[in-house]
């Protein structure tokens, strides 16, 4: 999708109740999935007011109405817990009340205050900034402990449900409509060696040993802002996976990302490592944000959770690859494969690291 003109900006400022100038809009973050920029508008005093302005993914998100209505829920519940060094992002509401507008072409936007003075990071520059990602979806986990969960929509079902990503997977190799798969055998003999391992999580929730939370389910560092002064946790965004889920998979997507040596699409994978002491600190600052909420089975299970997310997004990379790049968004030819190689690279890792991995989090758990 290309940029929208001026007045089509200007049009959608003032549906969402925008009375100043709309002075540039341009491109912004690089999410896989949404159309993000970035809108300016000076308002009569001559300040100036920043917003972020989304077209929604209607192709991944089914039902925008139930995501909003999990948005305003949460956001109204996080206002009340956070302290005064943490901000929720706050999002307008049309002229009808509605925090969504469609538009003719049937698009679906929304627009919500650009937090300034923030920082937004691809990777972790420092271990404190890796921390400090971990203690925001940590405290996100914690805030959210007394919301009755069984009032959010599950809006992208069996959204971490693996062994369902998997049986999707085998469908797309068996389809292999663009005749791929012949190409990345290797990959798929990768995912297939794991089959054992993917309903593990769903089989400690029947069991009653992995509880549902309020979960975030897409924990990647550039969903959360740090304070650009202090760098402390701002402000946890990206809000639209907000589900029911487990608290080891929002931890395991922090770490499939961010405790890489590489961005998620590195070709190289000699530059592709699991990094054990990120692991470590990730550990740390997700249990400090918690606060004493998580079980010692859910603690013991933090390796399972990393582990999980990493092998299911390379799994869900493989599939987008089979299908035709339908999924996530791709700027290159063979994006989505270097992305699932990554991802199976930190796997191999994660398995050499196993016993260190499992050790280390049980230190923390009560003896
Ligand atoms: P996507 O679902 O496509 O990942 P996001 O909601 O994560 O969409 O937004 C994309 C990017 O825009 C983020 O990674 C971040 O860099 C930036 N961003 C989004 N909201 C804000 C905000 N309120 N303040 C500053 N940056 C933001
Ligand atoms: C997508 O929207 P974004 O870029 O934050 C995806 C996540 C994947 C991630 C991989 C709704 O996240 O599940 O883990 O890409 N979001 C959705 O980078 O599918
Ligand atoms: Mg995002």
């Amino acid at each position: 999708m290309k940029l929208p003109s001026k007045s089509k900006i200007d049009f959608l400022a003032k549906k969402f109740g925008i009375t100043g100038q709309v002075t540039d809009h341009t491109d912004f973050g690089s999410g896989h999935i949404n159309r993000t920029y970035l809108v300016t508008v000076e308002t009569g005093s001559n300040d100036i007011e920043r917003y972020i302005l989304q077209a929604i993914n209607s192709h991944v998100f089914k039902n925008i109405y139930d995501i909003m209505e999990n948005i305003a829920h949460v956001t109204e519940h996080l206002k009340k817990k956070i302290s005064e060094t943490e901000k929720v992002l706050t999002f307008l509401k049309t002229e009808e009340g509605n925090l969504y507008f469609v538009d003719e072409e049937g698009l679906f936007w929304r627009m919500y205050a650009f937090i300034d003075d923030a920082i937004c990071l691809q990777l972790p520059e420092t271990d404190t900034d890796f921390y400090e990602c971990a203690v925001a979806f940590g405290k996100f986990q914690r805030h959210l402990s007394d919301f009755p969960a069984d009032i959010l929509h599950e809006t992208i079902p069996d959204f971490h449900n693996t062994q369902k990503r998997y049986e999707t997977f085998l469908a797309a190799v068996e389809k292999d409509d663009l005749n791929r798969a012949s190409s990345v055998q290797d990959e798929i003999n990768f995912v297939t060696a794991r089959e054992e391992f993917y309903p593990l999580l769903e089989k400690e929730y029947r069991a009653g040993n992995l509880p549902h939370r309020v979960s975030h389910n897409d924990t990647k560092c550039n969903n959360v802002l740090l304070d650009k002064t202090t760098r402390k946790s701002l402000c946890v965004i990206d809000l639209d996976t907000i589900m029911p889920g487990f608290s080891v998979t929002d931890f395991g997507d922090a770490i499939r990302f961010g405790a890489s040596t590489a961005a998620e699409d590195e070709r190289d994978l000699f530059k592709v490592h699991f990094d054990m002491e990120k692991f470590k600190v990730y550990t740390k600052g997700f249990l400090d944000g918690c606060g004493g909420l998580l079980t010692d089975r859910e603690i013991l299970l933090l390796p399972e959770g990393a582990k999980m997310m990493t092998v299911e997004c390379g799994m869900r990379f493989l599939t987008d690859y089979l299908e035709g790049d339908i999924y996530f968004r791709t700027d290159r030819e063979g994006q989505n494969l270097d992305r699932c190689r990554t991802q199976f690279r930190l796997v191999e890792e994660m398995e050499e690291h196993w016993q260190e991995m499992k050790d280390f989090v049980s230190t923390y758990v009560a003896k």
